[in-house]
């Protein structure tokens, strides 16, 4: 059912109620009632039509409005009683949800109200037929359910018990509350378990707005691209090594289901807080957080309503329970308290939308003890979104707010704390999401991984970027060059304010852990150009791999600015070899050896291919383990030989015999059938 639908149903069952709840929360009993805007004559225009109000048919159905606010105060008045969706400071308008009655209020006080027709059609258009949908939300395919996320991160646990853990945190409000099934809250915790801690911890959140669909499909799909990656893609083999990633996806469950069955559903589900109207239940769970709350809504129907008290909803305690168990407390009692500068971890609540990248506070307009340093750090995800980079409640960027997840994680704990706006939607199309907004925040949150070290130092520095070892594979002795870029210019604000930038001063490299893991040795770099004098450099150095242990290293590199900021790593592999796999393909019939046969060697982490000569022969340098072979050929059956041992200081033979495919016998079939045999 759409929301509109929905929604209708609720106004005709209950049109009195609704508008005496609202218009009484809105303009009588508000402690600060709404204010004219900046329009002395109020007017309503839909496209090009303007009409005075008092004349204005508001209708019965809801629609998406451009409220014209006055200013910064005037819009944080508005944003605490109104359904919210963006705001446009430029332009100085907010776009919000508005039901006829609050339409018809904000018109009354003198408020210029615009419909936004675009996102009023897609309120109430039909969703469109579902074509041999497999899974996903009913017309978004590529949003999983509670139920599929649940189930898929689950599976991905149990599959690499080594790597992820599934774990309970908490439950929902139904869960705990009433007769409904409710929800569990679920944790992925991402680490190599044979290393041992501590680490430096990320926590990743979704879905704390029941209808930002895409916050949680992004979290899920980081998980799976974080697994999938390990073992193959150097860096994140080294993250999942010496990190903890948490990734909690689906923040508010129950809210979820709502917004999954079609409704533009913001909050949990709570109904025991004296709000009569089932579409309107719920407290707005990025209003319930302990620090600094209340000055949001009290009233329990609005979309922004705090809950009765702080952390009184069992989302709020679960999240707050969890962050504090994984992250210390870093930082004194007081708003003003700095978080030292070598503190660790890093929080991402993940929202939509408005392509922003916020951090705290969002109580206040005035910025915390630590302002330049988040503000470092978010223009570093910036720069890989895209996004605008502000602080929450600076006048001009969102609006202020509290009771809000991050504030608490870094009021409270004294965490780098961020919110991410991503796209332009609640029900954002799937392409969008699949060609802009997953490509683009994929790398900022694999940057948030290396800086929840040391957030508020590293961010500062040059990155570490292509880390080649040349060659990659070599026998313990053999010479190898690492060379890489360092780079201090990656940071945008997208228009609010530039980072400083210094000249690139010393880059090193170590082997096998990064350079702060207790016992491990820095080799220096030098610069390719012979000196370190701008702000990106390539730099270069000859490594000794004399007595290396057989198998897969990491190098890692690890830059340095002018200012003696250092910056986070970036790591290839590079592979001591000890051993051999050769061999000769041979035709399974007549013996002779088979030119042009791609033989495929994997294993160990390693994969490597040849090409036979006419000699049919090939020849694998490896390290002790042991491997598949996958030879193929045009017009050979296919085979797979697995497994072929290599062991250490001995070549291994291991011939191969192909047998010609039906290819190889058509002519003769045809020949024969062509004499009448
Ligand atoms: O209003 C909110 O909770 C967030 N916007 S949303 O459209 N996703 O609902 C913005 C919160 C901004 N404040 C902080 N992050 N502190
Ligand atoms: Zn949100």
């Amino acid at each position: 059912m759409s929301f509109v639908k929905l929604a209708v149903q609720v106004y005709c069952v209950s049109y009195y109620h609704v508008l005496n709840l609202l218009l009484v929360a809105l303009i009588l009993t508000a402690p600060s009632a709404v204010r004219p805007g900046p329009v002395a004559h109020a007017s309503e225009s839909v496209g090009l039509r303007s009409v005075p109000a008092g004349s204005v048919p508001v209708g019965s159905v809801p629609v998406v409005g451009r409220v014209f606010f006055a200013d910064p105060a005037d819009l944080d008045r508005l944003a605490a009683r109104l359904d919210v969706w963006h705001v446009v400071h430029d332009a100085g308008y907010l776009v919000a949800l508005l039901h006829p009655d609050e339409r018809a209020a904000l018109l009354q006080a003198g408020y210029r109200v615009e419909i936004d027709e675009a996102r009023t059609a897609r309120l109430n258009q039909p969703e469109p037929p579902l074509v041999q949908q497999a899974g996903g939300i009913p017309s978004y395919p590529c949003y999983r359910t509670v139920e599929e996320t649940y189930a898929d991160l689950a599976q991905l646990a149990a599959g690499h018990p080594d790597l992820a853990t599934w774990t309970d945190i908490g439950d929902s409000w139904e869960k705990v509350s009433g007769d409904l099934p409710g929800y569990a809250l679920y944790a992925l915790v991402l680490t190599n378990r044979a290393r041992p801690g501590p680490k430096p911890k990320f926590v990743l959140m979704g879905a704390i707005h029941a209808r930002e669909l895409t916050t949680a499909e992004l979290a899920a799909r980081f998980a799976e691209y974080l697994v999938a990656s390990y073992g193959i893609d150097p860096d994140v083999t080294w993250l999942l090594d010496d990190f903890e990633v948490h990734i909690l996806p689906m923040a508010n469950p129950d809210g979820r289901k709502r917004a999954e069955a079609g409704e533009y559903w913001r909050k949990n589900t709570d109904d025991d807080d004296g709000c009569t109207i089932p579409s309107y239940y719920g407290t707005d769970l990025n209003r319930n957080s302990s620090f600094h709350w209340g000055g949001a809504s009290t009233n329990p129907c609005s979309q922004t309503y705090q809950g009765p008290s702080a952390v009184s909803e069992p989302e709020t305690q679960a999240i707050q329970d969890y962050l504090a168990a994984v992250f210390p407390d870093q930082r004194g009692p007081g708003d003003e308290d700095p978080t030292p500068d070598d503190a660790m971890g890093l929080f991402i609540s993940l929202h939509s939308f408005g392509e922003l990248v916020l951090f705290p506070y969002g109580f206040r307009s005035a910025p915390s003890s630590n302002d330049a340093q988040l503000e470092t750090l978010g223009r570093k995800f910036g720069f890989f979104n895209g996004y605008e980079v502000c602080r929450s409640g600076e006048p001009g960027c969102i609006y202020t707010t509290t009771g809000t997840t991050d504030d608490w994680a870094y009021g409270e704990l004294g965490v780098a704390a961020y919110t991410f706006e991503l796209g332009w939607d609640f029900f954002e199309d799937c392409s969008f999401f699949e060609d802009t907004i997953v490509p683009a925040n994929f790398p900022a949150l694999l940057y948030a991984i290396k800086a929840a070290r040391r957030p508020y130092q590293t961010p500062a520095g040059p990155e570490a970027l292509d880390v080649v070892a040349t060659p990659s594979f070599v026998f313990a002795g053999a010479p190898v060059t690492v060379t890489a870029a360092i780079d201090d210019t990656r940071y945008d604000s997208h228009g609010w304010g530039d980072e400083p930038v210094q000249t690139i001063a010393d880059a090193r490299y170590t082997v096998d852990a990064p350079s702060w893991i207790t016992g491990t040795v820095s080799h220096p770099t030098s610069p390719t150009d012979g000196a370190f004098d701008a702000p990106v450099e390539t730099v270069q150095a000859a490594v000794d791999t004399t007595g290396w242990a057989p198998g897969r290293h990491i190098l890692y590199v690890e830059g340095q600015d002018a200012e003696g900021h250092r910056g986070v790593p970036a790591a290839v592999f590079l592979w001591i070899l000890d051993s051999a796999i050769q061999g000769t393909a041979r035709e399974g019939d007549s013996g002779l050896p088979v030119k042009g046969v791609t033989v495929h060697l994997s294993g160990n982490g390693l994969e490597q291919e040849q090409i036979t000569g006419p000699d049919g022969h090939y020849a694998f340098a490896v390290f002790t383990g042991t491997y598949t072979l996958a030879p193929s050929a045009p017009g050979y059956f296919s085979t797979v030989l697995t497994p072929v041992v290599a062991l250490s200081g001995i070549t291994t033979t291991q011939d191969i015999v192909l047998w010609p495919g039906y290819r190889h016998y058509l002519p003769l079939v045809v020949k024969a059938k062509s004499v009448g045999v």
